[in-house]
């Protein structure tokens, strides 16, 4: 559980809140994946947009919430809890019915959830290269400077490695772009695990077994931003395929991806990037 103690939090106003507020994106993969969660337990909520492609996240308000500067962020009754998967752990406990944990493998689907969250940077390389393909570098030097400057730096009183990796990864962007060498890598990736799943879901309707489980949300989202960078899950994975239509056919997914599809669907959009070579192409798939 990713709980902040008092020292990482500036922005001490948040320190009041009650209930249960989520600081989120409409089109992060994260949040998505919160908020389908969110939807499926039925949990009543209150929003505070981020706006991830102005750089809201990188502004001393926000760092001063998530010294991280990522989102979502979730604070229940004063309390700031970061990371996706581990909100959504703690949610679990809080409000368990409907189950979305399977009973008895809390720390079975706490390390698929990991391993799952290890791919994040795969996932905003082809994200980045493919469906948002920016024409400059993704984050500007000011706001890059200004996540530097920000926050406290520390999560659970300690220097966070994390936000290292993240300036790492926003300075590569911007001297190299995201290349076909980098997009090939994390495709191949992506291959390997969603030939993994396409077995699983040949067997059972859903990835733990008979019943849904943030499994289900947590790759979910992952399929939908593929499909949307132009990965070919009908033809490579069918399993895969079949099981994430049946997904965004729920109203707990539909409206979560429904915007998102929306705008992926205009012209040049699905799969392509500036040079015209789509994944496919790239990846040899
Ligand atoms: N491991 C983190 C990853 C969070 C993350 O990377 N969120 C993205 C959006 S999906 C973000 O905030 N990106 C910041 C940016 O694009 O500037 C989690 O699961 O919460």
């Amino acid at each position: 559980m990713v709980q902040l103690v008092d020292s990482d939090i500036r922005t001490r106003e948040v320190l009041g809140w009650k209930g249960v507020h989520v600081l989120h994106f409409m089109g992060s993969s994260c949040s998505q994946k919160l908020r389908i969660f969110l939807n499926l337990k039925k949990i009543p909520w209150q929003s505070h947009p981020i706006d991830l492609p102005s750089n809201e996240n990188m502004q001393p308000w926000f760092l001063g919430i998530n010294p991280r500067g990522l989102v979502p962020v979730l604070v229940h009754d004063g309390v700031v809890h970061i990371e996706s998967n581990d909100i959504i752990e703690y949610l679990e406990d809080r409000f368990p019915t409907p189950r979305l944990v399977p009973a008895g493998h809390e720390n079975e689907v706490a390390a698929l959830l990991k391993h799952e969250d290890d791919l994040h940077l795969d996932l905003r390389t082809l994200s980045f290269r493919f469906v948002f393909a920016p024409p400059g570098p993704p984050k500007p030097a000011a706001a890059l400077e200004s996540y530097i400057a920000n926050g406290a730096g520390t999560v659970q009183g300690v220097k966070d490695r994390q936000k290292q990796v993240q300036i790492e990864f926003w300075q590569r962007a911007a001297r190299e772009g995201f290349t076909d060498a980098r997009a090939r890598a994390s495709a191949l990736k992506f291959r390997a695990e969603f030939e993994a799943l396409d077995q699983t879901l040949a067997k059972q309707p859903y990835l733990m077994g008979a019943d849904l489980s943030v499994l289900d949300i947590a790759w979910l989202i992952y399929e939908h931003r593929l499909l949307l960078a132009g990965y070919p899950f009908a033809r490579l994975h069918p399993h895969v395929h079949a099981w994430a239509e049946r997904l965004r056919a729920m109203p707990e997914f539909a409206k979560e991806v429904a915007q998102l599809r929306h705008s992926a669907a205009q012209p040049g959009g699905i799969g392509r990037m500036q040079t015209g070579k789509t994944l496919e192409m790239i990846a040899g798939f």
